[in-house]
């Protein structure tokens, strides 16, 4: 029998570069009757890789238990060494980066399978909240430095987001990974703001531009930086 021959230097994936594990970038289905969510928006429009570490996008359903379980599964099959969560705040003004997870379900509209959890856990024999394990303060500084309106959130709300926060990060608890993770929240595109008069929005680039500089920020620093960014109330 012939032996193999070994591959050849660049037939792998730009996902398989030695050393480079990617950073997992996700987003989620429309919901709530919208037609668009700007967080696979950004998804679809950032380059393939931020730096040499090579971007995995995922498009999750917007859904209880099985965003998690979407999420799992790539967190599985791609090893990342940053797991980024995006999704929709329609309303906020800025790019949010959110500090802590916590572990309730009170869902005020249906998921789009139909489920509307009230308070519920995400896990049952889960600690009551997790803080994001990715350098926040460092993120919204690099944001902002690149003209950017963005904050530190307290609260990823109750719905599907702060679901899938808690449950990333309790899977990475318990799986041993290393990963990091975080999640950030983004405004209303502006065709989705058109209808809503008043109502504050961002374009598709600049949220593109500001994710990609709060993902350089988390690569670039092991531990966050000190920068009062709290809030009275
Ligand atoms: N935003 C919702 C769920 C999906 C999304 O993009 C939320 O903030 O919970």
């Amino acid at each position: 029998m012939a032996p193999r021959r070994p591959k050849a230097a660049g037939a792998a994936p730009a996902r398989a570069q030695p050393g480079r594990r990617p950073v997992l970038v996700t987003g989620f289905e429309p919901f709530g009757g919208e037609d668009i969510n700007p967080s696979w928006e950004i998804c679809r429009a950032l380059p393939a890789a931020i730096g040499r570490s090579p971007l995995e996008t995922l498009l999750v359903p917007t859904q209880f238990r099985r965003a998690i379980e979407v999420v799992a599964e790539a967190i599985e099959r791609t090893d990342p060494t940053l797991v980024i969560l995006l999704g929709q705040a329609g309303g906020r003004a800025c790019v949010s980066v959110e500090r802590v997870a916590i572990n309730i379900d009170d869902a005020r509209i249906a998921d789009n399978a139909g489920a509307r959890p009230i308070d519920e856990p995400v896990a049952a024999a889960g600690p009551p909240a997790y803080f994001a394990t990715v350098p926040i303060k460092a993120m919204v500084a690099a944001i902002r430095d690149a003209g950017i309106p963005a904050e530190v959130s307290n609260s990823a709300g109750t719905f599907v987001c702060n679901h899938l926060f808690y449950g990333t990060l309790h899977y990475l608890a318990a799986s041993g990974r290393d990963a990091r993770a975080g999640f950030i929240h983004v405004p209303w595109l502006e065709s989705q703001a058109v209808s809503r008069p008043g109502e504050p929005a961002m374009a598709l680039a600049t949220m593109v531009r500001g994710v990609e500089a709060a993902i350089a920020a988390a690569l670039a620093t092991a531990e966050d930086v000190k920068m009062a960014a709290g809030q009275l109330d």
